[in-house]
This record gives C-alpha cells, sequence and structure tokens, in this order.
C-alpha cells in the first residue's frame, strides 16, 4: 500500500494546499491536525459546559426546568435514546449490564460525543462553516430531544441555545488563533480542564441531590406509621448460606427504571390526580393519604426483563393504601378495563382494573421494609401490585392514575415490543451451589427460590442430570403474593452434575421448560446449575 505523500511525508488527506496557512510543522503532538481536533473539543466540551451549568444554576436559585431531563441537553439525549432503544437491544443491555446499563449509555454518548467534536475540529481547518454547521447538527438534535421530553417547555431550549453560541464562537476563536500562533497547549488544557469541570458537574446533577434539597429533607422527615401490624412470616428464610434473603433489604434490592436522574420530589409537593373515566376526578395529597387507614404486605416485585436464572426479582414487606379504596372514592365508569398510571417523569404502566380493585391489596405503597420508600424506588409513593410484572404495575413517583381502555391508552413499553398484558410465570431458582464451583461428596443443601406471585407455589422439585424429579423441602408461605424459599439434600457424588429445578403455582400448573426470551412477556425455562463434585 502506498499512500501519496508530499515532501514532508504527510499522508494526502494532511496535505495543505495553501501551505502559508499550516500554522504547524509536520510531527510533533501539535501538528496541525491534532491542534485543530483539540480545538473542535475544547468548543464542544465548553459548550456543553456551559449549557449544563446554565441548567444548574437555574435548578439550584429555585427554577426547575420543566421536561423530563429539566433544561440537561446531556440528560434529553440519553432520555430520548432511551425512549427509542428497541427492545432486543434494552433486552442486550438489561442481560449485559443489568442496573449498570445507564452507565454504559453515559460512557458510549461521550465516546460518539468527543469523536463528532473533534471531527468537527478537523473540518473546521478548511471549512469553517461546515463546522459550524456541523456544531449546529449536533445543537439541534439536542434542542429536539429536549423540546419532546415529557413535560418539556420552550424555555427548557434556553441553556442550550447559549451552549451552542458560546461552543461556535470558542470554535472560531480558537480556530482563528490556532492559524495565528499555533500552540494549543492553552488549548488542550482548557478542552482537558472543561472536561473535568463537565464531567464532576453531570455526576453531580446525576445524583439529582443539588436543587432537591426539600425533597431529601422531605424523605429525611418523613416517618412511617409505627405500629401497625407487620404480616406474620415465620419459617419464611431457611437461613442457608448462599441463598437470598426472603425479605431482600432495600439497598440489595434490584433496581430497573428508565430515569437517568432519580426524580427526587418532596412528599409535600406530592399529590395524585385520579381521573379519566370516573365519576368523580379525585387528587390525594401526602397529608390525606398519610391519614388512611394503612396496610403493611408482603409482596414479591419481578422484572418482565429478568432472564431464566436471573437476579431481577426481590421481596419486600411494603406498607400502604390499597389502591382499590382511592378508585372506589373516583367511581370507574362501566367500559373502563384499565388503570394507565404515570410517574413523576412521564413513565406510564396499563394495569388491568380488574386487578386494582379485587381484594388482592394492590398498593399505593409509601414505605418499603419500615423505611420511607428510597428515592431509587419511587419515593414518596409508588405502586406495588401483587402478581404483574413491575412493567404494566410498578410504577414509582406516581402522579396520576387515568382510569381507560386498553382499546384507547398503551402503558410505555407496548409500543415498544412488550405485552400490554403481564402477569407473572411461574420461576424457580437455584441460588446454591452456583453455576461452576466445585462441591464434596456427601449431602450438599441445593436451595433456592420459587415464584408464581398471587397464585402461590405449591411444589418444588430437583433433577439431577436426567435422573428422576424429587420433591425439595419447601419452607412456609406466609403469603401467596411472596417468592417461596427451597431447599433439597443431593447425596453427592464424584464427577460433574447437572442440577434441574422446576416449580408448580398453587394452581397445580407446573412451570413450563419451554424456552422462552423475556419479550414480549416474560422469559421461561428451567434454571439449571452444572457443578463439579471432588
Ligand atoms: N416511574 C417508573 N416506574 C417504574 C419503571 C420506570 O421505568 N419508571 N420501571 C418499572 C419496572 S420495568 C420494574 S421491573 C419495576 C422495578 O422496581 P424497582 O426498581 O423498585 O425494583 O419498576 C417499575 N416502575
Ligand atoms: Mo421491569
Amino acid at each position: 500500500m502506498s499512500t501519496p505523500a508530499d515532501p514532508a511525508g504527510r499522508p494526502a488527506w494532511d496535505v495543505d494546499d495553501d501551505p502559508a496557512g499550516e500554522p504547524f510543522g509536520p510531527g510533533g503532538w501539535a501538528d496541525g491536525t491534532t491542534g485543530y481536533a483539540v480545538a473542535g473539543l475544547l468548543a464542544g466540551v465548553v459548550g456543553l459546559l456551559v449549557a449544563e451549568l446554565l441548567d444548574l444554576v437555574l435548578t439550584v436559585f429555585g427554577w426547575p426546568g420543566s421536561g423530563s431531563a429539566g433544561r440537561s441537553p446531556v440528560l434529553a439525549v440519553g432520555g430520548a435514546f432511551v425512549d427509542l432503544t428497541p427492545s432486543w437491544l434494552k433486552e442486550w443491555a438489561v442481560a449485559s449490564f443489568g442496573t449498570g446499563d445507564k452507565a454504559v449509555l453515559f460512557v458510549g454518548m461521550a465516546i460518539v460525543l468527543l469523536l463528532a467534536f473533534a471531527a468537527i475540529g478537523l473540518l473546521a481547518r478548511r471549512r469553517h462553516t461546515a463546522a459550524v454547521a456541523g456544531l449546529g447538527a449536533i445543537g439541534l438534535l439536542a434542542l429536539l430531544a429536549l423540546a419532546t421530553r415529557p413535560g418539556a417547555a420552550g424555555t427548557d431550549l434556553f441553556p442550550t441555545v447559549v451552549g451552542l453560541a458560546v461552543a461556535a464562537w470558542t470554535l472560531s476563536s480558537v480556530r482563528t488563533r490556532t492559524a495565528a500562533q499555533g500552540p494549543t497547549r492553552r488549548v488542550t488544557l482548557g478542552f482537558a480542564g472543561g472536561t473535568v469541570a463537565l464531567v464532576s458537574l453531570l455526576l453531580v446533577r446525576g445524583r439529582g441531590t443539588l436543587g432537591a434539597a426539600d425533597a431529601v429533607v422531605s424523605r429525611a422527615s418523613a416517618s412511617v406509621p409505627t405500629g401497625l401490624p407487620v404480616p406474620a412470616s415465620v419459617g419464611a428464610d431457611l437461613s442457608l448460606p448462599g441463598v437470598t434473603p426472603w425479605v431482600v433489604p432495600n439497598g440489595e434490592f434490584y433496581r430497573i427504571d428508565t430515569a437517568l436522574v432519580v426524580p427526587r420530589l418532596s412528599a409535600q409537593a406530592w399529590s395524585l390526580r385520579v381521573w379519566g373515566e370516573v365519576e368523580r376526578e379525585v387528587t390525594l395529597t401526602w397529608a390525606q393519604l398519610l391519614a388512611q387507614p394503612l396496610v403493611s404486605r408482603h409482596v414479591t416485585l419481578a422484572c418482565v426483563s429478568n432472564e431464566v436464572g436471573g437476579n431481577l426479582v426481590g421481596n419486600a414487606l411494603w406498607t400502604g393504601w390499597p389502591v382499590r379504596e382511592l378508585l372506589a372514592q373516583a367511581g370507574p365508569r362501566p367500559g373502563a378495563d384499565m388503570v394507565l398510571s404515570r410517574s413523576a417523569d412521564g413513565w406510564t404502566a396499563g394495569t388491568p382494573l380488574p386487578v386494582l380493585t379485587d381484594d388482592r391489596d394492590a398498593l399505593l405503597a409509601i414505605a418499603m421494609n419500615g423505611e420511607p420508600l428510597p428515592f431509587e424506588h419511587g419515593f414518596p409513593v409508588r405502586l406495588v401490585v401483587p402478581g404483574l410484572y413491575g412493567y404494566v404495575s410498578a410504577t414509582k413517583w406516581v402522579t396520576e392514575l387515568k382510569v381507560t381502555r386498553f382499546a384507547v391508552d398503551m402503558g410505555y413499553w407496548t409500543p415498544r415490543g412488550w405485552s400490554a398484558l403481564g402477569p407473572v410465570k411461574t420461576a424457580s431458582r437455584i441460588d446454591v451451589p452456583r453455576s461452576g464451583v466445585q462441591v464434596s461428596p456427601g449431602t450438599v443443601a441445593v436451595a433456592g427460590v420459587a415464584w408464581a406471585m398471587h397464585r402461590g407455589i405449591r411444589a418444588v422439585q430437583v433433577r439431577v442430570d436426567d435422573g428422576p424429579w424429587a420433591d425439595a423441602r419447601l419452607a412456609s408461605e406466609p403469603t401467596v403474593d411472596s417468592w417461596r424459599q427451597w431447599v433439597f439434600d443431593w447425596p453427592a457424588t464424584a464427577g460433574s452434575h447437572v442440577l434441574t429445578v422446576r416449580a408448580q403455582d398453587g394452581d397445580g400448573q407446573w412451570q413450563t421448560e419451554q424456552v422462552a426470551r423475556s419479550d414480549p412477556d416474560g422469559a421461561t425455562g428451567h434454571h439449571a446449575v452444572t457443578v463439579r463434585v471432588a
């Protein structure tokens, strides 16, 4: 391969047809190419920094943006990307990164943006207008994302417009200076400093505490009513080492949502509007909710994206008010068959009306394991509905219940390739021994959890290799709305063995061995682990 080169040995794409304008000699870190790339990076980063800083300053001074991403161009583009993600990509992201999927999204966005800024800088070397147009295109995308966030207002665009102007100005002035004198040391330092400042700013914003001091105070001072009867759970936890505890502590509970920044609402400012096909619209405030007769219930939440053997499932003690009482006050009209619940950040779930009004105690929950809901899990109020996957029921930061019909409305995930109805499928999981480990011959406790929320678990069986199914011993089942622990004493013999588990629900149905992926309505198949006995 031969690259046409000029006398200085530069590749063709780097040859300046106007040598008088070439500021740098060939080679060295600060040759023309690097200098212009860094100029583009500086312009982009400074523009973003200005926009994000403006948003933050306005928020801290009590004027938060109105859209779900506030006025942050980074969060708006990230949020739009999440909303536009096809279900296979979402599946892959959740399967590969779990709750870390958001960090991966931001790192990916950063790489794409930095490459684009560098390319714009290189473009600026020859064609300044094209470079500015490139900046404009990126800015336009950000503005589009901002304008289409749920709840967005025109004023949300202001910081990004300012940032865009600053980016264009920076690019022009740095370019002129680069052409005149060449040294890019200050520019590089400026870019490095700007990047550090931008990342710190986004981290602070991402934690969501700045500008939400009232929410933090509100949660810290929110007290869960004491003296409520805690439902009995004797014998539900076998306390076997390595088995997920029957009640999962808040800090270990799985988290799944589309929120790039956890919404931080103040309970005092919160209200829930019930409207749509109802006799009377009702608005419930925090104080009114606390004055209701609250109950505590153990309920297991499961994510439809959970793979066979996966851990996007957990059991907690939820305290709240049965939502059927609130719906009864509003009076659903005949013909209504769905409640579209909406969160403060515009996410929605479509839940069958009968599931919310029957005797199963679907809750407007205010507490999780005796504490006010953690922000990540929906403070101040969320829905918890026994028997349904979270994506059709468990709305966190809930602010609205629209009584409607499946024929009229759809929850967030339905147009994205997920089923409108999401009853939990019967499943079982082996927690110990873990797949791939080595155990000693003799009696080995094979144990785990099984779940079929609101139907309950009647039996669990374990199979060794191709042997017969054998009954596992079941822990007690304080409620059919929670998962159930099980243990099987396995007389392990030397060699490599495959252990498989299956569960039967309270209706007598065995979980299917048919392998299905999680979209559109939940994964199926038997969980199996391979262990070596030696
Ligand atoms: N506001 C809001 N609520 C939401 C979601 C969301 O994206 N936004 N995701 C749902 C999904 S898919 C699941 S599985 C559960 C998870 O609840 P957790 O994060 O408290 O475990 O929340 C549900 N509630
Ligand atoms: Mo989910």
